[in-house]
């Protein structure tokens, strides 16, 4: 009697295993469809030729060429959004390099920052994920560095004020090779 009990026992974990594992798939999958709440989010790879990617057109946001051959991507120059929004950013980061080499991160910054000047001095500041602490106040969002394969967010709340909000990686040289772009907060 005790071992048929154990013997169903071991039938009844397999079976909520095996689903369980099934289960578990699916949501991922679905997770990485939609997400569970209905905050609007941006998905964007960051690629090894230092731009902010999208895989096409969408609502809100606008693009430009292809990045190259043999490569379906467009180039993501503006977000637009309303004031006050709740947005999520989702960037990915697609590299076989090291993450010493290549990694990326999207940063949004107030009107009143250079960004030029934001990045430089963000080159002396690796420790602190190429933040420089002491301009951390110009910074109104921020993803971590993703490196090769690894995917970063943030959720944020737009500005109430409209206007145009400059955001960057601030990884060195991915400023200047172009990995930059526009938030448009609308009037
Ligand atoms: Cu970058």
């Amino acid at each position: 009697m005790k071992f048929t009990r154990l013997l169903s026992l071991i039938a009844l974990l397999a079976l909520f295993t095996a689903c369980g594992g099934g289960e578990s798939g699916d949501q991922q999958q679905q997770a990485a469809e939609e997400p569970a709440d209905d905050i609007r989010t941006i998905e964007m790879v960051g690629l090894d030729g230092m731009k902010f990617a999208v895989d096409g057109p969408k609502e809100g946001i606008s693009v430009s060429d292809t990045l190259g051959a043999n490569n379906d991507l467009r180039r993501l120059e503006t977000i637009t959004v309303q004031p006050g929004e709740e947005i999520r950013i989702v960037l990915e980061t697609r590299s076989q390099l090291p993450a010493t080499a290549m990694a990326h991160n999207w940063v949004l910054l107030t009107t009143d920052t250079d960004p030029a000047e934001f990045v430089q001095a963000a080159i002396q500041a690796k420790a602190n994920d190429y933040i420089p602490p002491e301009q951390s106040g110009q910074v109104l969002a921020k993803t971590g560095l993703a490196a090769g394969g690894e995917t970063t967010e943030v959720v944020f709340t737009a500005p109430e004020t409209p206007g145009e909000y400059e955001y960057v990686c601030t990884f060195p040289g991915h400023f200047s090779a172009g990995m930059r772009g526009t938030l448009v907060v609308e009037g």
